[in-house]
């Protein structure tokens, strides 16, 4: 349950699990970067793909693994899920994004106002008046919005997707997680898997991603990826970006 003794906006409305269900058929086929713990966890929980990085342990740096890999690669879309507390360790990491303003690349930030994988007693500063949109904004990248709806977040997705720019989203969520923290495949196997999903990934015929039917997948629990479908959604163009 959230806690009403931590955060300053008791707005949120959203679970951070809740809100990756509903973008997980947005962001299945495309490179996806998570930062470590809870939302690692959460990720891996709606189905494992091959295309699927957890980045242990490296606090604050699945935005610049992420921003490596968009320069690198600007054939595919790379998504980052990125959590307060770690983009406040690595604020620099906004201002290197805005300045290498990759158009492949959306940052989603969950901003729970704390330190939830190790205990919601640790407060971020966005339990207090900062922003990370606003810090975002200020460092230079064009498209930035927040949400507190998982819909709402669904169709920044897709927009930012589409749009074929630079985007930092910033989801606010409740302070709860993972009761397990347990992900499968180790490090090491997570490690060798992706760079060998990269490689092939976006080399066929017509951009189409490699990773389908690749890796295992738990959604459904018989090793299936039910998320092959195409995303088939209405966007609403009402936009609140901030741009
Ligand atoms: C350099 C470094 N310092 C501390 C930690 C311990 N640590 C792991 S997860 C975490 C909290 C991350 O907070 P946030 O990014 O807001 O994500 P949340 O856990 O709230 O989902 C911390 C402090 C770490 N992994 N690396």
């Amino acid at each position: 349950m959230p806690r009403s003794d931590v955060g300053g906006d008791q707005s949120a409305i959203m679970t951070r699990l809740e809100a990756i269900e509903d973008i997980y058929p947005s962001i299945a086929d495309h490179v996806v970067v998570t930062i470590m713990g809870a939302t690692a966890a959460e990720l891996y929980a709606c189905g494992h793909r091959p295309n699927f990085f957890y980045l242990e342990h490296a606090m604050g740096l699945a935005s610049s693994m992420g921003l490596g890999i968009a320069l690198a690669r600007p054939d595919l879309k790379v998504i980052v899920l990125d959590g307060d507390g770690s983009v406040l360790m690595n604020m620099g990491g906004l201002t290197t994004m805005a300045r290498s303003d990759p158009p492949n690349l959306v940052h989603v930030v969950f901003d729970n106002e704390v330190l939830l994988s190790v205990g919601v007693s640790f407060t971020t500063a966005t339990a207090g008046p900062a922003d990370i949109e606003g810090i975002a904004r200020e460092s230079g990248i064009r498209r930035t919005a927040t949400c507190r709806d998982p819909r709402e977040l669904r169709r920044l997705v897709d927009e930012a997707l589409l749009a074929d720019e630079l985007s930092t989203i910033v989801a606010k969520v409740d302070p709860v997680g993972p009761d397990s923290y347990f992900i499968d495949p180790h490090m090491l196997e997570n490690r060798f898997e992706f760079e060998r999903v990269l490689r092939k990934m976006g080399r066929s015929a017509g951009g189409d991603s490699e990773a389908d039917g690749n890796g295992s997948s738990n959604r459904d629990g018989n090793g299936s990826s039910n998320t092959d479908g195409e995303v088939d959604r209405e966007i609403n163009t009402i936009g609140d970006w901030n741009e």
